[in-house]
């Protein structure tokens, strides 16, 4: 899963110097490169969850999120996800053409379970302890691994109970949403048991402060580092990968599938 960030400090420039169609053909031109490096989802998001980041207008959401959609559902085979906790998004970027929705809200927002379940589509339900902008400041758990599982697990069945079936829905531990490194570490050491839930595990740590906490290194300097731990996360059974360096990641899980394979 390729990550398309549709916010100002990315494509998006404030929309001084660069016009919408110009804008979006940076957006096509990116995710060209991502599909041709090996991603089969892209998932395109218009609202940071990054820690500080604070929220936007269901409008401004909107205006980001649904062109693009449009856009690489008119050029591209490639299957598109919607990264948002807004319904009104999730109706609209379903009827643009996305085909699985992410939230890192798992549907919690008002609206959110009833507007995802009326789209049909598949559902990425992700744990976070706080909000965004607050999530960092002091978590605490117990036991990490139980508690993130057993709040999942909560969240699936409230979607089963409003009409999900357990094939829509994959499940996602949420690293960096109201965890230390303590956390994410001890987490990722536990993704089989997320694994064993028999549903698919999708694991995004690219470029996260983890991996800086890890390795030493600012944002840019964090790819090796991000593609080791995809890997890794692989290697346990995660499904899906939320990435921004496609090549690079795949390149690690190829070497980790292949030299690993079978071995006791
Ligand atoms: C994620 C994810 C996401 N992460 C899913 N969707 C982000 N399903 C956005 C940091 O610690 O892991 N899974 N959508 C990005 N959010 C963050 C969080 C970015 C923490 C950076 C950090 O640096």
């Amino acid at each position: 899963m390729a990550i398309l960030n549709i916010t100002p400090d990315s494509f998006f420039d404030g929309g001084i110097f660069y016009t919408d169609r110009l804008r979006i053909d940076r957006v096509l031109k990116y995710a060209e490169s991502c599909l041709s490096a090996g991603s089969s989802i892209l998932d395109v998001g218009g609202e940071s969850s990054r820690p500080g980041a604070s929220a936007i207008s269901v409008t401004e959401e909107l205006e980001r999120v649904i062109p693009v959609i449009e856009a690489l559902r008119a050029r591209f085979d490639a299957v598109i996800s919607v990264d948002s906790s807004t319904p009104e998004v999730m109706l609209e970027s379903a009827a643009a053409g996305a085909k699985i929705i992410n939230d890192i809200r798992s549907l919690q927002q008002h609206g959110a379970l009833e507007a995802a379940l009326e789209t049909g589509l598949p559902v990425c339900l992700m744990h976070m302890q706080g909000t965004p902008e607050t999530m960092q400041k002091k978590p605490i758990y117990t036991d990490v691994v139980s508690e993130v599982l057993s709040w999942l697990i909560l969240r699936v069945d409230a979607c089963l109970k409003a009409g999900f079936t357990t094939n829509q829905l994959a499940l996602d531990p949420g690293f960096g949403f109201g965890k230390t490194l303590e956390h994410n570490v001890t987490l990722f050491r536990g993704l089989v048991r997320f694994v064993q839930t028999g549903y698919p595990i999708l694991v995004g740590v690219s470029r996260k402060t983890m991996i800086g906490e890890i390795t030493g290194r600012p944002i840019e300097q964090r790819t090796t580092g991000s593609a080791m731990a995809a890997a890794i996360a692989a290697s346990y059974g995660a499904a899906i990968l939320r990435v921004h360096d496609v090549a690079e990641t795949r390149d690690a899980v190829m070497m980790i599938q292949t030299l690993t394979q079978g071995m006791q």
